[in-house]
């Protein structure tokens, strides 16, 4: 997303201070990677809407003269929801936890926020007086880029995509999943390589005690927990994964589904024709972001390393190159040839990359059990990495009070005002 964020990206810097690249190596010794420069349009299956340049005065100038006042209008909507989202931070910070994604809405945005997961963006955006137009050729295909749906997603998680879309999003030099590793070595926790089959219910009477069994290449195992938090998506296309047993009434998985998303990763030659480049020197491109137009790929971006040194430099456009494509199917040969003039390897990757987003009631709950947890609850209602590490704390937090009764921290209403007084 990164890279299909940097249309808005120039502008947001207009608005907002620019976040400043920091050099220093986090808690874990991880880096910033160096950002490489490369422009971003919107195609529509014969034309370029919008063409992002070099010149951050004339993008500005095209914005305007193409949408008007819509642009600034969907700045401010995406940042009176960041700021309200923020809020989450203090409340963490002084110990709330919630026991469902309604709670957690609420506390941050009252009603207003939990029916941001019930309304769509389109409604939502054209109340607030952004153009039917707009949204047609700027915000669904930030939309499609990031969660491979349109505008009729709803408005909590597709303002949750357009604020990442805004700019200050950045890639750990080595490979964002060093952070997953990372924080794993810091927590010095004894990682048990294995599937979990079962959690049973032992004891009901007091304290509860879940049996959770796994397996792995080695055989089966098993165990016995105090607090067991689940940390994969559970819902009904993939209940079989962990059965649940002893539980009276039975745990509830979310009625829902997941979104599969394909990524191609193509070694070969653009067919800049195709995007109306007939001279491939021409092309000026690194990354393409596409509108609603029934299509058979979401987003395609000029790949760089996961390390990029000092004198790296993107492949001149009429060179081979590493292009991303992202497909709501595994691409066919026939569109393979239409995208690429010639490639020399296709590798791709499927998998249920984040949850179907729509109106849901009622919204998923952390609690599935007195001491047993769904971290993934929050991502219906909107999935990225901030928001699932939010969850993780949100979790933790929750935990910990039930453990030892702490019954004020959970579900406060009003905190802001709790919030300033305890200061
Ligand atoms: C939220 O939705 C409900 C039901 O549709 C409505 O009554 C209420 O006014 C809405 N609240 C806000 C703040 O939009
Ligand atoms: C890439 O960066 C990571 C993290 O900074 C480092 O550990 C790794 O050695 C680097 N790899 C190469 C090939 O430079
Ligand atoms: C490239 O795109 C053009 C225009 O859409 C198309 O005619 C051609 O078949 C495509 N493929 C190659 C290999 O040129
Ligand atoms: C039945 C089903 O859809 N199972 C899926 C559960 O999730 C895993 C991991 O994403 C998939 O590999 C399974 O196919």
């Amino acid at each position: 997303m990164a890279r299909a964020a940097r249309l808005f990206a120039s502008l947001a810097a207009l608005l907002a201070a620019a976040a400043t690249g920091d050099a220093r190596p986090s808690k874990i010794g991880l880096r910033h990677r160096r950002e490489v420069g490369g422009r971003s349009a919107i195609f529509n299956g014969e034309d370029f809407v919008l063409e992002e340049t070099d010149w951050y005065l004339l993008n500005l100038f095209r914005l305007w003269w193409h949408y008007g006042i819509s642009f600034l209008r969907l700045q401010m909507w995406v940042e009176e929801v960041m700021e309200k989202f923020m809020r989450i931070y203090k409340y963490q910070a002084h110990g709330y936890a919630f026991s469902g994604v309604e709670e957690l809405l609420y506390s941050l945005g009252e009603s207003a926020f939990v029916n941001m997961t019930q309304r769509s963006v389109a409604e939502s955006l054209l109340q607030v007086g952004v153009t039917q137009r707009f949204i047609d050729d700027v915000v669904s295909a930030v939309l499609r880029a990031s969660y491979g749906q349109s505008a009729a997603m709803p408005a909590f998680a597709g303002a949750m995509s357009l604020a990442g879309a805004q700019g200050s999003l950045w890639s750990v030099e080595g490979g964002n999943k060093l952070v997953c590793s990372g924080l794993l070595k810091l927590t010095k926790a004894n990682v048990i390589h294995a599937t979990v089959t079962t959690v049973t219910l032992q004891q009901t009477e007091g304290k509860p005690l879940y049996h959770v069994k796994y397996e792995n290449e080695v055989g089966t195992g098993s165990d016995y927990y105090d607090i067991v938090v689940i940390a994969t998506p559970l819902h009904l296309d993939n209940s079989s994964t962990i059965t649940f047993e002893g539980f009276d009434p039975p745990i509830d998985v979310v009625q829902g589904s997941f979104q599969p998303t394909v990524i191609s990763l193509v070694h070969g030659y653009l067919n800049s024709s195709y995007f109306g480049f007939p001279d491939p020197k021409l092309f000026p491109f690194a990354s393409i972001l596409t509108t609603d137009f029934p299509s058979f790929f979401c987003a395609l971006d000029n790949m760089c390393p996961v390390n990029v040194s000092a004198s790296f430099r993107r492949k001149q456009p009429q060179e081979a190159a590493v292009w991303r494509v992202r497909s709501p199917q595994p691409l066919l040969r026939s569109q393979l040839k239409t995208l690429f003039r010639s490639y020399y390897s296709v590798q791709t990757a499927e998998w249920q990359a984040h949850p179907v987003h729509g109106p849901r009631s009622p919204l998923p709950r952390f609690v599935l059990h007195d001491q047993l947890f769904l971290l993934n609850a929050l991502e219906w209602a909107a999935s990225s990495v901030e928001v699932t590490a939010v969850a993780a704390k949100n979790v933790a937090l929750l935990a910990f009070n039930r453990w030892y009764q702490d019954l004020d921290k959970i579900d406060q209403k009003d905190l802001m005002h709790k919030v300033k007084t305890e200061l």
